[in-house]
């Protein structure tokens, strides 16, 4: 499905900018070459744009989900960063794993903002390959719905994470399980299970779900390593709905599960976008963050591969890979 990414002006500015990079490095003295060009390098290779939401409370409680507290522009925070702390918050790590490469250009929706799609704003969407939306905690409105609908529907990728059930941060009556099944439930584009699974309303406290056994599969087998499993700490899972659209894929399962229930990973496509969730937010947990939050490092507890899941996946819907 790379072929989405082929026809958008951005590939034709990148390369563009890399010949832009080239001819200026040659022309540069070699005494000076070396520090200017790294920037330039930098903004040459960041194709794959990926808008992380905090436009639903994601900080709310003891969540702090989010790459970093500079928002919309973590590169305000560190242009450079080299370590998860370079940047403040809980999914700092992940960020940081992907601004590293030097293949992405991240930013933030901020509070307060509405999701949209086709206005032209800077952090619509139709501006980015990617939307990742780490445990909502405000529902959407009809029209944010839609937005992310067509989105996906036109070739968005959409990185989707559930908590447990009553897992209500802001005491809004609103929890991510019934988020996101009411945006597969009630939207203008397809409000029958468009990707082909919804979210169990469970708190299950404890699993390590581990990885199908799948080589060719984009995500498990990705550029950031090999994925055998995560971990589950008061999370949910899905279940497939495979009628509804075939192309949904478990990848991960809770303990004793398989097939069509207890997947805690799943992928699909929906027109000419694709689909990723994740049952639980404590594995992209990078243990630290705002202060004030109590947090714990999921991302590199070796009961899992969290990290190689998420940017694999990230990747994957980018079309990265
Ligand atoms: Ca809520
Ligand atoms: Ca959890
Ligand atoms: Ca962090």
């Amino acid at each position: 499905m790379t072929h989405r990414h082929s026809t958008r002006p951005k590939t034709a500015l990148a390369a563009a900018a890399l010949l832009a990079a080239t001819l200026t490095g040659l022309s540069a003295p070699a005494s000076t070459a070396a520090t200017p060009a790294a920037p330039v390098a930098a903004v040459a290779a960041a194709q794959h744009r990926v808008l992380f939401d905090n436009s639903k409370a994601e900080t709310a409680g003891n969540a702090d989900w989010i790459i970093s507290a500079a928002i919309p522009d973590p590169l305000v925070q560190n242009a450079n960063p080299t370590t998860e702390k370079s940047w403040t918050g809980a999914l700092s790590a992940w960020g940081v794993a992907l601004q590293k490469t030097g293949a992405y250009s991240l930013k933030t929706l901020p509070s307060g903002s509405t999701i949209s799609y086709g206005t032209g704003a800077a952090l619509d969407l139709a501006n980015f390959d990617t939307f990742v939306i780490p445990e909502p905690n405000i529902r959407f409105s009809t029209a944010e719905k839609t937005a992310i609908m067509t989105f996906v529907q036109n070739g968005g990728g959409l990185f989707l994470i559930s908590d447990h059930n009553a897992s209500d941060r802001n005491n809004d009556g609103w929890d991510s399980p019934k988020i996101i099944n009411d945006l597969l439930t009630t939207n203008s584009v397809d409000p029958t299970d468009p990707f082909g699974f919804s979210v169990d309303v469970l708190n299950i406290s404890t699993d390590n779900p581990r990885a199908i056994t799948d080589a060719s599969n984009p995500v498990l087998h990705g550029s950031f390593g090999a994925v055998t499993g995560s971990i589950l700490r008061s999370g949910t899972t899905f279940t497939l709905k495979p009628a509804d659209n075939p192309a949904v894929k478990g990848l991960l399962y809770r303990t004793g599960y398989s097939g069509n229930t207890g997947a805690f990973f799943v992928t699909s496509t929906f027109g000419s976008g694709r689909v990723a969730i994740w049952g639980d937010s404590s594995p992209a947990d990078d243990g630290t963050g705002q202060s004030g939050n109590t947090l714990f490092n999921g991302w590199d507890d070796p009961a899992g591969t969290n990290a190689a899941l998420a940017l694999n996946a990230t990747a994957w819907l980018s079309g990265a890979s």
